[in-house]
C-alpha cells in the first residue's frame, strides 16, 4: 500500500479536493446563478490551479473532459452518486467500479456513506467491497461521510460529524470528507475521533470570501488535513482568485486577513 502522503491525492500532507459531481447530486439548479459554471471543461480549468490536489467527477464527465487535462490535473473518480429527483431514505448508487476507474486513469476514489440512513447496511457493503478493491490498485479512498436519514434530526451537530469521521476510520477510508460542525472544537472532535485518517471540510453552499475562508482556517487550525469544496469555488466568477486564497490558508497556514490581502 502507497503511503497516502506519497499520492497525488496529498500535497505536504493536505488535500484540497475540487468536487464537480453537483450536476448529478443537485441538478442544474446549482449552475443558475453562473451559467458558464455548467461546462465541466471550465472547472477542469479550475484544477489546474496548483492548489488543487485532485479533481472529483463522476464517471461521464471524467470520460468526457479528463482526457484533455490528464497531464495537469489528478483524478479522483467518485464511484457512487445519486440525483435530487430521488425521494427516498438517503440511498446512492454505485455508477463505476475502481477497475473502471483505475483505467480511464483516476488515481484515487470517492464513495458517499450514509451513515443512520435505513440503507446504510447495503452502502456499508458496497463500501468494503469498494475499499479492498482500492487496496489492491493502490489507490486512496475518500469517504464523503454524511450521516443523514430519518432518525438524524442534525447532521452538522458535533457529535454527529464525530461519529461520521470515526466510520471512515473504522472502515477503512483515508480521507473523511465531513460536513463543517460549526467550530473549531467541534472540528478538533472529529479529528479526535479520526485518528489516522485525515479529515477535510465539506465546502457548501456559497458563502463570502471571508466566511467561507474563516471555517477553512478553523479546520486547519483543528488539525484537519483540507478541504473538498465544489460551489465555494466554481460558482464564483474568477475561481483562481479563491483557490489562491485556498493555497495561501491551507498550505502556507496563514491568516484569512493575509489570505485575503495578496
Ligand atoms: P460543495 O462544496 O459544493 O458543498 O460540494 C461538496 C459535495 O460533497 C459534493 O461533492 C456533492 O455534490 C455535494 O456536496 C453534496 O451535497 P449535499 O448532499 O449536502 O447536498
Amino acid at each position: 500500500m502507497i503511503p497516502i502522503d506519497e499520492t497525488p491525492l496529498t500535497r505536504d500532507g493536505k488535500v484540497l479536493i475540487l468536487a464537480y459531481d453537483h450536476g448529478l447530486e443537485h441538478g442544474p439548479a446549482d449552475f443558475t446563478g453562473l451559467p458558464e459554471s455548467a461546462d465541466p471543461a471550465r472547472t477542469f480549468e479550475a484544477a489546474t490551479h496548483p492548489a488543487v490536489t485532485s479533481i472529483a467527477v463522476q464517471k461521464g464527465i471524467a470520460e468526457a473532459y479528463y482526457p484533455s487535462y490528464d497531464d495537469a490535473t489528478d483524478l479522483l473518480l467518485k464511484l457512487n452518486g445519486t440525483s435530487n429527483l430521488w425521494m427516498g431514505e438517503p440511498d446512492s448508487s454505485v455508477n463505476c467500479s475502481v477497475e473502471y476507474a483505475h483505467d480511464i486513469g483516476a488515481s484515487s476514489v470517492g464513495f458517499t456513506l450514509y451513515g443512520g440512513s435505513n440503507k446504510e447496511v447495503e452502502m456499508t457493503e458496497e463500501f468494503r467491497a469498494i475499499q479492498e478493491d482500492a487496496r489492491a490498485h493502490d489507490m486512496p479512498v475518500v469517504m464523503w461521510s454524511y450521516p443523514r436519514g430519518q432518525g438524524l434530526k442534525n447532521d452538522t451537530k458535533s457529535d454527529v460529524i464525530a461519529y461520521a469521521s470515526r466510520l471512515a476510520l473504522e472502515l477503512g477510508a483515508d480521507v473523511a470528507k465531513v460536513k463543517y460542525p460549526g467550530s473549531k472544537a467541534g472540528m478538533e472532535h472529529a479529528v479526535q475521533m479520526a485518528g489516522k485518517t485525515k479529515v477535510v471540510m465539506s465546502g457548501g453552499s456559497k458563502t463570502s470570501d471571508r466566511e467561507f475562508l474563516e471555517s477553512v482556517k478553523a479546520v486547519i487550525d483543528a488539525g484537519g488535513k483540507g478541504l473538498a469544496v465544489g460551489r465555494n469555488v466554481w460558482q464564483r466568477e474568477n475561481p483562481t482568485q479563491i483557490l489562491d486564497a485556498l493555497e495561501k490558508v491551507i498550505f502556507e497556514e496563514t491568516t484569512v486577513d493575509a489570505a485575503l490581502d495578496a
